[in-house]
């Protein structure tokens, strides 16, 4: 009898708005994409994992499953597999291990996720296949934790969207404790997704950046908490919740020195602007949540600095196209910009990129490639064929 053979898609994300404020505990609001990570995979009887990658730039690897996996070369594709077989194997002993064969349609280093994709689709194959189940709060929040093994300091959105997305809903993620609520986007609503074709690469050169901001807003918030007079500890909800935006930046300008005030600006404002974008997609209010998506960049770029000219052209070339709204999305130093407009816009708005950033550099052919409609899709599944 031929084995069943498993499948597990896991889908890339793009963040609509709250963005490099997961890891201050603040709520963000990302979707699910269509575009995914695929893993055909069968049970290995022995704790090794076999990954052959239908991708020809990446090697094939292979491991064995423990407590304390060591990691392969940092950027090896491999490592997102180790960092989720590491994750379970210390809360699940003896798990064995699986043959699995991995594609996927997510574009690599754009800010998409296709790194988480690629953790959580292979974590949900080895649980399947040694007939293991979690909860799903619980393997979100255990997967958020896991992806650290690679060297970032990132929060849990991209696991728990990847996880736990609704089809057609974007969800407002809050940690501690992890919650997903989901919200309809509204029919009329087109986001559309664009590639700046400079790579983001969160385990190469952009590790340092990126993990530099954890650290800043964290001495930021000690800080301010001090001259409020609050706990050490209290987290950045907690400050929110202590007084208001406006005396929170007052205090900040007093206390804080260097880049501190323009970091914690971001976090407190982008904060902010989560609670509004939710209620504006639940009110279908385009021209207000596209006000905040601009918002958002600009903080982005100017207090966060994470931006690149390449994602700030692209922002404004959308703009000027007839994007109600555009900002760099995920954890941005290369990497895609989100735009939204009304779906009979989108035509125009592609047509301009291609005719105004994509062809000057040489890319007008694949603008199929760079560019597409973000539908908003369900989280990540197992099935049989
Ligand atoms: P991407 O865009 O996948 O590099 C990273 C973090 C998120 C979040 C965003 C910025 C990981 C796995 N992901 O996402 O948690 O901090 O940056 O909002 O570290």
């Amino acid at each position: 009898m031929t084995p069943h053979v498993h499948v597990v898609r896991a889908p890339g994300r793009v963040n609509l708005i709250g963005e490099h404020i997961d890891y201050c505990g603040l709520s963000v609001l990302p979707m699910a994409l269509r575009r995914s990570v695929r893993i055909q995979f069968h049970p290995r009887s022995d704790r090794e994992m076999r990954l052959v990658n239908r991708d020809p730039r990446f090697a094939p690897s292979a491991f064995a499953v423990s407590e304390s996996i060591p990691p392969a070369a940092a950027g090896d594709w491999g490592n997102y597999a180790r960092a989720a077989a590491q994750a379970l194997a210390q809360r699940f002993p003896d798990l064995r291990g699986v043959n699995a064969l991995v594609e996927s349609d997510l574009p690599i280093a754009a800010g998409l996720s296709s790194s988480s994709a690629l953790l959580v689709a292979m974590a949900l194959a080895m649980l399947h296949a040694n007939g293991v189940s979690v909860a799903s709060l619980e393997l979100m929040d255990l997967l958020g934790r896991g992806e650290r093994y690679v060297g970032t300091a990132g929060g849990g959105m991209d696991q728990a969207i990847i996880l736990g997305a609704r089809a057609g809903c974007a969800s407002r993620i809050d940690f501690h404790p992890l919650r997903l609520t989901p919200t309809a986007v509204p029919a009329g609503w087109q986001f559309i997704v664009a590639w700046s074709l400079v790579h983001a690469e969160k385990s190469g050169a952009a590790r340092q950046a990126y993990n530099e901001r954890p650290r800043q807003c964290d001495e930021a918030r000690r800080l301010v908490a001090a001259r409020l007079g609050q706990r050490e500890d209290i987290t950045y909800p907690g400050l929110l919740g202590a007084a208001s935006v406006e005396q929170l930046l007052e205090l900040a300008g007093a206390t804080l020195s260097g880049v501190l005030p323009r970091r914690f600006r971001h976090v407190v404002t982008e904060g902010t602007r989560v609670v509004q974008a939710e209620a504006a997609m639940a009110a279908g209010d385009l021209a207000a949540f596209a006000r905040l998506l601009d918002a958002s960049h600009q903080s982005l770029r100017d207090d966060y600095e994470v931006s690149h000219p390449e994602l700030d052209r692209l922002v404004e070339l959308a703009r000027e196209a007839g994007a109600a709204g555009a900002r760099l999305t995920g954890a941005g130093f290369g990497g895609s910009i989100v735009a939204l407009c009304r779906v009979e816009r989108a035509p125009e708005v592609v047509a301009a990129l291609r005719e105004r950033f994509y062809a000057p550099r040489g890319a007008a052919d694949e603008v199929g490639r760079h560019v597409f409609m973000a539908e908003p899709s369900a989280g990540a599944e197992v099935m049989r064929t």
